[in-house]
């Protein structure tokens, strides 16, 4: 095996150099040639200077997530780390791509730092349910100081290479194609001088002259770090840096890291890390599958979903053509679309120039055959069947052959609505969820006939337009929302048995979801669909709406509001439960929290394994990358699969014969073979 390093030498600089694809990750025989090559740039008395940089698409993007979990081989990267920022000969680090993890530290332990304008940098280990563990939380601080540390250690988004630049964290930007001559150039301008060492700086000491930010931080960032373990080490690990010399701070960051790493928070969550790229393949189709271009997009229906699909294009740069019925609506639709872009470019995400080009690539129009130059027409109009075949064998009409025909559909057959047009091979399911030019997730539904080129040009343009998707097939509700029907289910059965609407919502947000189902009543308004006869009573939610109970923009719903939106429960409500309760001839008990969580909980798993079974989704992951992208299942648990995996399926089984709940087969006999999901 060669290694994946190799030394240069350019006069009295020795080039170090990386090439281990895809991402140049920090693996043993990475760490073992960087520890040779730096010996060997000691040992050599013609070398003054070093320089370390990679091949590929990017710079070290951190250790090598694969290794996590396995008996450790040395080198270990913080003793790599230490021996490049013990070199008495200057070592400069030469960034492209994403200096991320253990790349940013491996920088950090360099005496200087040069980057392409188009790097990023940062320490996402957070993201992992880690912190970083080679140094970096202890390193970082000395160079731009504990405050300006913490974003990039806590929250572990990276930053731009002229971020920083601002801040210390950067020596220099060079030119795009530039980078490895200035950094050589760099590095002999060092040559003879004393070099400076991170672990020596003294900016961390902002943290002892103000020991208040620390509070302050975990404060502002209280509703990001709710339910996460790795955030509080990090604050902790900076803190420290801060406190303590440098030896014994790294020795605080070893401890808390192993101890996340450790921990069931971290394996979940670096279980989402690999299953959320292992949703972008398709089992069964080969990788190389050729993609259809796609130029330009066409939106039926200019109404919340419409709008929001068509801004996912449009922020990606493609035109899009928007059609509806009336006038009035066409402009309701592209006014909406436009606020939201003013609204993200008021909190500062995107400038007003690039709310203009987006808004420039849009074409309202009221005439189809204005999409006669679509690649993909994408429909979201009235969830009716009928409705939607009307739509399909319209667009089958005036688009061009070979162009892709998808509907938003949230639960509806994408074979039958196939059925009205000529091209089922060019029909399947793009499944948005509201907000859609927020929310991550996209559902592919790849109906029975749904070509594989087509399929695997969704899915790049899922990415392309910033989605996590992850393919189903056709079945009531999918993935997502066949198994939410089930903790609906039980969410309204429970109410009716006793259990408290407040301890059923709050179950689900002590578990770790934004909110429970009656909050999310109230928030997306109780009237939706509702007939507008308050005579006409046959369930809690039109008594709630027949007694003026539309939610949170009624300032009521299942709960009272106040003005700044505080829940309380209702005694109204309740007495209105209780009274449907009594009049369906449920009697009303006490029903505890776990009964709650197990009934609410144990059967979306059960769904989840008949989904399985039914090849409704390719694995078990894709479920978890639909509900913690789709649901808010919190990440920490790695997703409702991989959560009852960690519990126990046999656990599983036992709380739903208990409750007297279906098992299907296959769970069953998962349980009984004492396996997992995976
Ligand atoms: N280790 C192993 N494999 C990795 C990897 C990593 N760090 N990063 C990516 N891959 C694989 C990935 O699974 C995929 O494999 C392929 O590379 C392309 O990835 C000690 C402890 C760098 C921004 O968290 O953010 O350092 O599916 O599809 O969209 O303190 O990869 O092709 O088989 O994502 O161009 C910290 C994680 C680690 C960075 C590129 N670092 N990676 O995105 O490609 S912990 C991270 C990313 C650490 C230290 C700590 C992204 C990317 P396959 P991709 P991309």
């Amino acid at each position: 095996m060669t290694s994946p390093i190799r030394t240069e030498r350019d006069g009295n600089v020795l080039v170090i150099v990386s090439d281990n694809p895809p991402v140049n990750a920090l693996g043993q025989a990475v760490r073992a040639g960087l520890a040779d090559a730096i010996a060997k740039g000691l040992a050599d008395p013609d070398i003054e200077a070093m320089v370390i940089r990679c091949d590929g698409q990017t710079f070290f993007a951190g250790a090598d997530i694969t290794e996590f979990g396995k008996p450790p081989q040395g080198p270990s990267l913080p003793q790599v780390l230490d021996r490049i920022e013990a070199s008495d000969k200057p070592v400069v680090a030469a960034i492209h791509g994403t200096a991320l993890g253990g790349g940013c530290e491996l920088a950090l332990a360099c005496h200087y730092r040069l980057a392409v304008p188009k790097a990023k940098l940062g320490l996402p280990e957070v993201k992992l349910g880690l912190i970083p563990g080679a140094g970096g939380t202890q390193r970082l601080p000395r160079l731009v100081g504990a405050k300006a540390a913490l974003p990039l250690v806590v929250l572990g988004n990276p930053i731009s290479a002229r971020d920083a630049l601002d801040i210390g964290l950067l020596d220099l930007l060079t030119g795009d194609s530039s980078l490895e001559a200035e950094a050589i150039a760099f590095a002999r301008s060092k040559a003879g001088q004393p070099v400076p060492r991170t672990s020596q700086g003294t900016a961390n000491q902002d943290g002892v002259r103000d020991p208040a930010i620390f509070d302050e931080f975990r404060v502002t960032q209280g509703r990001a770090m709710r339910g996460l373990d790795a955030p509080n080490a990090a604050i902790a690990a900076v803190r420290a840096a801060a406190e303590l010399p440098f030896a014994e701070g790294v020795k605080k960051e070893r401890e808390l890291f192993v101890g996340l790493m450790t921990g069931t928070q971290s394996k979940a969550m670096r279980h989402y890390f690999f299953a959320e790229r292992a949703a972008q393949k398709i089992a069964d189709l080969p990788a190389d599958t050729p993609l259809l271009p796609i130029r330009a997009v066409g939106v039926i229906g200019a109404g919340t979903m419409g709008g929001g699909i068509a801004m996912n294009f449009l922020s990606a740069g493609i035109p899009v053509i928007l059609l509806e019925m009336q006038q009035e609506a066409l402009d309701r639709g592209t006014a909406v679309m436009r606020r939201n872009y003013e609204a993200s470019a008021k909190r500062g995400r995107m400038t007003m120039a690039q709310v203009d080009a987006a808004m420039d690539l849009l074409t309202p129009t009221l005439d189809y055959a204005d999409l006669a130059d679509c690649d993909l027409v994408i429909e979201a109009v009235y969830e009716n069947m009928d409705v939607k075949k009307q739509v399909f064998a319209r667009l089958d009409e005036v688009t061009k052959p070979g162009a892709i025909l998808a509907s938003n559909t949230s639960y509806l057959s994408i074979d039958e609505i196939a059925t009205a047009t000529q091209r089922p091979g060019h029909v399947l399911g793009l499944h948005f969820f509201s907000p859609a030019n927020v929310m991550k997730l996209l559902e592919v539904v790849r109906g029975a006939q749904t070509r594989g080129d087509v399929l695997a040009t969704a899915m790049k343009l899922a990415r392309t337009i910033g989605k996590v998707a992850a393919v189903s097939g056709v079945c009531a509700g999918f993935i997502g929302n066949r198994m939410l029907s089930k903790r609906q289910e039980q969410a309204n059965k429970l109410i009716m048995e006793g259990a408290s609407y407040w301890d059923v919502d709050d179950v689900l947000l002590e578990f770790g979801f934004p909110m429970g189902p009656f909050q999310m009543g109230d928030l997306a308004g109780l009237d939706i669909g509702w007939h507008r006869d308050p005579a006409k009573v046959t369930t809690v939610r039109e008594a709630l709406c027949a007694a003026g109970r539309f939610g949170q923009k009624a300032g009521k719903g299942f709960y009272d509001y106040d003005s700044a939106r505080q829940r309380t429960p209702s005694d109204e409500v309740r007495a209105i439960i209780a009274d449907f309760a009594a009049k369906a001839g449920h009697t009303q008990r006490e029903v505890g929290k776990d009964e709650i969580r197990e009934r609410l909980l144990y059967p979306m798993v059960n769904e989840g394994a008949k989904i399985l079974d039914e090849k409704i989704a390719q694995r078990a992951s894709d479920i978890d990358v639909v509900w913690i992208n789709g649901y808010g299942w919190p990440i920490y648990t790695g997703g409702p699969m991989f959560w009852a995996s960690t519990i126990g399926l046999e656990t599983i089984v036992a709380g739903l014969d208990r409750h007297g709940l279906p098992v299907s087969d296959y769970l069953r006999k998962c349980a009984a073979e004492g396996r997992t999901f995976d």
